[in-house]
């Protein structure tokens, strides 16, 4: 097609493959008399959703493809796509064909026809849309969480948990450095970063069953929508990471207390050894809890990453403990006891000193 590009369609995948071709296809029926291309985010899926997307490409200039090494979220591969096209519309679609792209056109024609429309998002929940053949269970859940951010974010939208809208390209490159890009809800992300409230419009879809590659949606993505609703509300005072860094040190220094209470009195081990241990212990039980929730998105993985991994968190907690110990000692005063506050400050310093270090050196790699 001639002339400029009109629309981006911005394509997030993990372990898309069977479904990349289909998609294609689909696109380039709904979308005739548009100029559009398509973007591929994937996440370097192990099924090769990439190849098989990059295969269409090479005879097809329409389609691209990005590739993400090492990381993974689909927010942030949904910001990664809509930045990287120079068309004024951009829209976000699922990979696995669930979503109807029939109303692209409609979408398009929307914001066209109105200048002051922002995006126009596809819902579920307004006349005519519809959840196709989802189980009660699935209902109930996203049902839950619409009212949940509904209330949080006082977006006004049928349906916020929608994956599937058209915005103009040049509002989200305003808002990006602005979005916390966590979790599974780039819509609510971008509709509550906006110092102004955006101007949408919904248009009835109804949601397909998918036919090929499985649901991402597990528990890891409950716990992302929690943590995203958190990173509004308090975000700015506290990092949502840091928040989760040190909720899972705490937990660590439960399984301290666990390890050295039973060693030195039901097994008399000596207090310095049974302390080691202990502390062995609970850094090897952070060093993989962080890998998993804290750090999730850059996760380490293979025996030799995650010894690396190990290794540099082990001395990262260690210089930590130094400094903890230095702090509290420096502060405390015998006279007037201050030893709680000078524990405290102890151990906050020291977790400010293993968040930074460790999300440099043992996460830090991408
Ligand atoms: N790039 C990328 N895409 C993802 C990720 N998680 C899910 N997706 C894609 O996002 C879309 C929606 O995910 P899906 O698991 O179908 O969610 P559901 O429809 O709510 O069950 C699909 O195209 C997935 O392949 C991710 O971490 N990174
Ligand atoms: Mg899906």
């Amino acid at each position: 097609m001639d002339g400029p590009l009109d629309l981006a369609v911005v394509v997030p995948t993990f372990n898309e493959r069977a479904n990349v071709a289909a998609l294609v296809a689909r696109l380039d029926r709904a979308l005739g008399g548009i100029a559009w291309e398509a973007i591929f985010v994937d996440d370097d899926s192990p099924d090769g959703t990439a190849d098989a997307a990059r295969a269409l490409a090479l005879v097809d200039p329409r389609i691209r493809v990005i590739q993400r090494i090492g990381r993974r979220g689909l927010s942030s591969a949904c910001i990664e796509g809509m930045c990287a096209t120079a068309a004024p519309l951009v829209a976000v679609i699922d990979g696995d064909l669930q979503h109807d792209e029939t109303i692209l056109p409609a979408m398009a024609r929307a914001l066209a026809a109105d200048a002051a429309l922002d995006l126009v998002i596809g819902s579920r929940f307004v006349d005519g849309g519809g959840t196709g053949d989802w189980d009660k269970d699935r209902v109930a859940k996203s049902a839950l969480a619409t009212r949940l951010s509904r209330r949080v974010l006082k977006a006004d939208l049928s349906d916020p948990m929608s994956g599937f809208f058209m915005i103009r390209t040049a509002i989200v490159r305003g808002l990006t450095p602005h979005l916390s890009a966590i979790g599974f809800k780039i819509l609510l992300d971008l509709m509550t970063t906006s110092p102004r409230p955006l101007n949408f419009k919904e248009l009835p879809y109804t949601f397909r069953v998918r036919t090929a590659g499985e649901s991402k949606l597990d528990h890891v993505v409950a716990m992302e929508f929690l943590i995203a609703l958190y990173d509004r509300m308090f975000g700015r005072f506290i990092p949502v990471r840091f928040a989760m860094f040190a909720a899972v040190g705490a937990l660590g220094a439960l399984v301290h207390l666990a390890v050295v209470g039973p060693l030195h009195k039901d097994l008399a081990v000596g207090f310095i050894k049974s302390s080691i241990a202990a502390t062995a212990v609970a850094m090897t039980f952070n060093f993989f809890l962080n890998n998993a929730l804290t750090y999730r998105d850059g996760r380490l993985k293979g025996a030799r990453a995650l010894f690396d991994g190990w290794v540099s968190f082990c001395a990262v907690c260690a210089v930590g403990a130094i400094a903890n110990v230095g702090v509290a000692a420096f502060l405390y005063n015998a006279q007037s006891d201050t030893w709680i506050l000078s524990a405290l400050a102890g151990i906050a310093v020291s977790a400010v000193w293993n968040y930074a270090l460790s999300s440099r050196f043992v996460w830090g790699r991408y």
